[in-house]
């Protein structure tokens, strides 16, 4: 309006619009010097008396902030067990061979371009995604009552799949296995549900305490969210079997209680992908609807990348259209769309048969070489004779070993050792070597006969 009587007025020389301009002009700098000649205040942002002063210093993430710990330690006999992020033999971080290829085809393909990608991401990236954890012949796809977002890695999918569930879903109530991934709480809570746990890990056995889940499952209210780790649970590393895995298919769907899988570690828990989406695919199969949030920062080792994607299961084509609807509205608002580089390494890799080969090979060693030093921790600990049961060790799967040390035995071993690992005693097995494996013996056993 303003701008509009401006440029009339300017064309038409010493009008009466013209003249009404002025005064208000007059009026506006009278006002300015007014304010300007106003006492002058201590500016609320100087650094004397800081309007956050008040703020109490955070603490550390329980994961991450044992990276931050590792840093600060100059000690070269040093070593981050900590985050779950795959180590070589050498110690060194591991890019893929067929990531480095795929990324050479993208530099070299001067076709593509750095545009915007839509709120729901990479259109290749979601179709091959929801491909690789439900299988290409699955009828949840054939049938298209599936809508896949391209999200921010696990986090993200799992915070948007929250979101939508807070705002659109009928129960505002998730299970969470005790324990669980340190941040699941977290992102829930945030995210507007209410987060309660069932019963998973049993301390005497350091086995499944398959009972008190299908108790506390059995008596969670009608419709509840249940978070469920697709395989490789974290930090346990214990996993039902397939016929458990089957009962509690029977007694959620038999209670209408959502699935929501957190697939972090597809391919890490047994080494084949197929292998470790069985659960997943055992509750799509049965026509019910779920939630699934997919990261391809361990198994693709795109850990930086953020990469990772959500998706929900429909009865049918029309409900999955307009549950993609909302979810969109969900993104826009909290980070508009997402990345377009580690979606596309995916893709890549996803859709060319031979880049996918060499990528299972490429997983299929990193599994193994996991597997291969929890044989050597053990029989180290063995020769050692260190006093306890081990055999977890070599039972457990995926990329932690949930060792069963008490929190003054961790802070011993990092004092001592400067072996750095979560307070919970959970190891990151993808963190060790075969050259470091004497080393975390010395120290376990040190733990265990000096600090009981
Ligand atoms: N779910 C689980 C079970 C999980 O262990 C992680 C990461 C994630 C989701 C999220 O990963 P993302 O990088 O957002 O795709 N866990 C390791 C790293 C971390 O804590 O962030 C860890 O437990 O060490």
């Amino acid at each position: 309006m303003a701008s509009k009587s401006f440029s009339s007025s300017s064309s038409s020389g010493c009008s009466p619009a013209s003249d009404r301009r002025i005064s208000v002009l007059a009026r506006h700098l009278v006002a300015e010097n007014a304010l300007s000649s106003s006492p002058i205040y201590a500016s609320p942002t100087s650094s004397a008396n800081s309007v956050f002063a008040h703020i109490a210093r955070g603490p550390e993430d329980p994961i991450l902030g044992v990276t931050v710990a590792y840093n600060k330690d100059p000690s070269p006999v040093k070593l981050n067990l900590g985050v779950g992020a795959y180590r070589t033999e050498e110690g060194k971080p591991l890019v893929l061979n067929v990531v480095r290829k795929a990324e050479h085809m993208l530099v070299n393909d001067r076709s593509r371009v750095k545009e915007y990608l839509p709120i729901v991401g990479l259109a290749d990236f979601n179709k091959l995604s929801a491909k690789l954890i439900f299988g290409a012949d699955s009828p949840v796809i054939r049938e298209n009552r599936i809508t896949t977002v391209q999200c921010l890695s696990g986090t993200g999918s799992l915070r948007v799949g929250g979101e939508f569930l807070a705002k659109h879903y009928h129960q505002r109530t998730i299970y969470i296995p005790l324990p669980t991934w340190g941040n699941h709480p977290k992102v829930f809570t945030l995210a507007g549900l209410s987060v309660k746990t069932y019963r998973y890990y049993d301390p005497a056995t350091r086995g499944l305490n398959f009972q008190g889940l299908m108790e506390d499952l059995g008596s969670a209210p009608s419709g509840a969210i249940i978070l469920l780790h697709a395989c490789a649970h974290n930090p346990t590393g214990v996993d039902p079997t397939p016929q458990q895995w089957e009962q509690i298919r029977r007694l959620m769907r038999s209670k209408a209680l959502m699935p929501f899988f957190d697939s972090a570690y597809q391919g890490f828990a047994s080494g084949s992908l197929d292998e470790d989406a069985q659960p997943v695919r055992m509750f799509a199969a049965d026509g019910g609807e779920l939630l699934v949030a997919q990261s391809y920062a361990k198994n693709m080792g795109l850990y930086g990348e953020r990469v990772g994607a959500l998706s929900i299961v429909c009865k049918d084509a029309d409900v999955a259209g307009r549950v993609e609807s909302q979810l969109k509205l969900v993104i826009r608002p909290m980070y508009s769309n997402p990345p377009i580089h580690g979606a596309s390494i995916v893709a890549a890799i996803l859709k060319d048969g031979n880049l996918y080969n060499e990528w299972t090979i490429e997983l299929k060693a990193m599994a193994d070489r996991i597997i291969s030093m929890r044989k050597q921790l053990f029989d180290a600990l063995r020769a050692r004779g260190t006093p306890g049961d081990w055999s977890h060790i070599i039972k457990q799967i995926g990329m932690f070993t949930f060792t069963g040390l008490n929190s003054e035995q961790v802070a011993f071993m990092t004092r001592e050792y400067h072996i750095y690992m979560t307070s919970d005693g959970r190891i990151s097995m993808a963190g060790l070597s075969s050259k470091s494996v004497p080393h975390l013996a010395d120290a376990i056993h040190a733990a265990v006969t000096r600090m009981k």
